[in-house]
């Protein structure tokens, strides 16, 4: 399969998470790529790809341009004013409070923010550019030809909506994948989230569309992050109406539930006409999970990974979460693996 990774993500790797009331190591860290490669490697998988930079307009397609421009200059304002550390949000608009955009950095940091977990790092927007480069790349690759590609991204993407960040994503790899495939001639393009979380920023940059369907298997928002996003009467509007498809599922599922809702997601993509298909590829699903609660074994990748490869359509993996970091590169793998088996 042809992959696509560098090694501009290891300029993001934040000082702390808030987690459970504490700053901890943060769970999204550099090491996931490694053991990644690792595993690809070994597995014989790899079809190395030259990267290259995304277009920018591309990025605009699916994010606010004011959006992009502050991820962009956020950490030279805020050092400016004499900050050395980590940018945390926390201060967000809720309820009933204006959506005016502040002037000052603290305030536009909480307006484009969802989640306090999520720092800015001196080096994120050079990380996230080149997660996003990754996803464009891999696109490319099939839109010319090849059957599958696996961009090996970092910092994820599906949690980064059209103007906010969060969950450790700033800018949406997947939706790059799949406007780059709009852009390229696909008429109908599907985009598949298996991550244990559920993709609140691809539902929300897709929802008003009917030419990218978007389908998520994940953790109950009643019970898991992102909370706000997730129902499963979340289908769509506008002539987005039916063209977004949630499927929350208890803590605790194990595979063969799961694996029923990812073949009724399959089966409406390819009722849907999708053209090509762009899967977000979180192993967070994985019984060893630290912040997740499904019950997938190892062998459980593989085996959807089969079923993925036999549905047979022109695939870009884009990775996601997985914070079990000892097995994310066997766990990936395997899907990697099950896909070229069956396609
Ligand atoms: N204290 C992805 O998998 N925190 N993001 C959850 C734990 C945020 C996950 C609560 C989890 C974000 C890409
Ligand atoms: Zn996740």
């Amino acid at each position: 399969m042809k992959v696509v990774r560098s090694n501009a993500h290891v300029s993001h790797f934040p000082k702390g998470e808030l987690h459970d009331g504490e700053l901890v190591r943060p769970f999204e860290c550099p090491e996931r790529v490694d053991y990644i490669n690792d595993a690809l490697d070994a597995a014989g998988l790899v079809d190395e790809v030259q990267v290259d930079a995304v277009d920018d307009a591309i990025l605009s397609q699916v994010h606010d341009p004011d959006y992009l421009e502050f991820l962009r200059t956020a950490w030279t304002e805020w050092s400016s004013l004499g900050n050395t550390s980590d940018m945390i949000p926390t201060c967000l608009p809720v309820r009933r409070m204006s959506q005016r955009v502040p002037e000052h950095i603290d305030g536009k940091l909480g307006y484009y923010s969802f989640a306090a977990e999520t720092a800015i790092t001196s080096g994120m927007w050079q990380a996230a550019h080149g997660a996003a480069s990754l996803a464009s790349t891999a696109q490319h690759c099939v839109s010319a030809g090849a059957t599958a590609a696996f961009a090996l991204c970092r910092p994820p993407g599906h949690h980064a909506a059209a103007d906010y960040f969060g969950g450790y994503c700033f800018i949406n790899n997947a939706a790059v994948a799949a406007q780059g495939f709009r852009n390229e001639g696909a008429e109908r393009v599907a985009v598949l989230d298996v991550d244990f979380h559920h993709g609140n920023g691809t539902q929300d940059i897709f929802y008003e569309r009917n030419d990218v369907l978007f389908a998520s298997i994940h953790g109950d928002p009643m019970s898991s992050f992102p909370y706000y996003l997730g129902h499963a009467d979340e289908t769509g509007s506008g002539v987005g109406e039916g063209y977004n498809l949630n499927y929350p599922l208890p803590a605790g599922t194990p595979f063969d539930r799961w694996v029923e809702a990812l073949d009724d997601a399959l089966a409406k993509i390819a009722t849907f006409g999708a053209e090509a298909l762009v899967v977000s590829l979180g192993v967070d699903t994985f019984e060893a999970d630290p912040i997740s609660s499904f019950t997938l074994t190892s062998d459980d990748f593989a085996t959807y990974g089969r079923r993925l490869g036999a549905a047979g359509l022109p695939t870009v993996y884009v990775m996601e979460g997985g914070y079990a970091v000892e097995e994310i590169g066997t766990n990936t793998a395997n899907v990697l693996t099950g896909h070229c088996e069956s396609s």
